[in-house]
């Protein structure tokens, strides 16, 4: 099983994953957290059924909240009890994902 990052790992890899995202990624409530914005709820679907195909293909499900054109996520590894390799795994697929369609 995937071991929960500690605090100093946790900083660092929330440092690599920032530099190219266009909006930052932040800990919240123990979980990897971002609010995306596409142009219209198409988009917004759009992003969601790529990511629950790649998500449902890995076995690491992204929580997760649509209205029209947002998306908010809180990811985090249940089974660790904290964020993993995992999750950041599944936060880079987003960012490739929503790379050109959103901020
Ligand atoms: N997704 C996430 N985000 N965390 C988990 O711990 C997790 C999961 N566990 N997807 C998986 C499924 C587990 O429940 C199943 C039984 O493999």
């Amino acid at each position: 099983m995937t071991k929960a990052l500690e605090p100093n790992d946790l900083e660092l890899r929330l440092r690599e994953l920032n530099a190219a995202a266009a909006q930052p990624w932040k800990i919240e409530d123990g979980k990897l957290c971002r609010n995306f914005r596409f142009s219209d709820f198409a988009e917004a679907f759009g992003f969601m059924t790529r990511i629950a195909i790649y998500a449902d293909k890995a076995d690491h499900h992204p929580e997760w909240q649509n209205v029209y054109n947002r998306v908010s996520v809180q990811l985090v590894t249940h089974d660790a009890g904290g964020i993993t390799d995992r999750d950041f795994a599944l936060a880079r697929r987003m960012e490739n994902a929503a790379v050109h369609r959103s901020n």
